[in-house]
């Protein structure tokens, strides 16, 4: 792929594969899939969900709450979720068999504690930016192709925010798996259709 092109991993890490705290169903396919991939591109990034015990997004840490519930925080309606991806533990590590020793940066995000953030742009208050686009731009990058888990949090909402930052953002379908909880997954298609971001395949590339 073209030097102005990068290729955006997102959250290959234990807690979100089979056996992990927040298993994505079937997100080990995507491993074997991410690597082809990630050796046909000059510029390579990954993301890391890095967050605090006592995340704000943790059921756990909200009495009376449970997974998978929405409840209001000052920035809008929040999942909790199980304690996953905690800074430093194994299920915060990216899965084994992910070979991308190529990668140029690894952006971690969700480590502020009141704050989550599914996006590798802009955290979940929508406001505080990662500083992701400022490196892109910096970089002369203008096309973003994203891939990883979870395609309806993680993968949907950074692809959203790269489109609306001026990228021309795609999303590699095949090269995803979700987490579809109530409708989700569905959601996240129609934002990424009406935003104009562009689906494609990993056949494609
Ligand atoms: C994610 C749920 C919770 C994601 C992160 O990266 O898709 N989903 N934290
Ligand atoms: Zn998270």
């Amino acid at each position: 792929m073209n030097t102005d092109s990068v290729l955006l991993v997102m959250d290959v890490q234990n807690d979100f594969l089979p056996g992990g705290a927040l298993a994505v169903p079937r997100g080990d396919e995507v491993v074997p899939i991410v690597n082809r991939l990630a050796a046909r591109f000059d510029n390579v990034i990954l993301t890391q969900d890095w967050h605090p015990p006592n995340h704000i997004s943790f059921a756990s840490r909200h009495p009376g709450s449970k997974p998978y519930d929405t409840i209001d925080l000052p920035y809008g309606p929040q999942i909790l979720w199980p304690d996953h991806c905690v800074q430093g533990s194994r299920g915060a590590e990216f899965h084994a068999a992910l070979a991308i020793e190529q990668a140029q940066a690894v952006i971690r995000k969700g480590y502020h504690a009141h704050t989550d953030s599914y996006s590798a742009l802009l955290e979940a208050d929508r406001r505080t930016p990662t500083g992701l686009a400022g490196m892109l731009r910096e970089r002369g990058i203008r096309r973003v192709y994203c891939c990883g888990l979870a395609t309806d949090f993680c993968v949907a909402w950074s692809a959203l925010d790269a489109q609306a930052a001026g990228f021309e953002t795609y999303v590699i379908e095949d090269a995803c798996r979700a987490i579809d909880t109530g409708g989700s997954l569905d959601a996240a298609r129609r934002d990424l259709a009406a935003a104009g971001v562009r689906v494609t395949g990993s056949d494609r590339i």
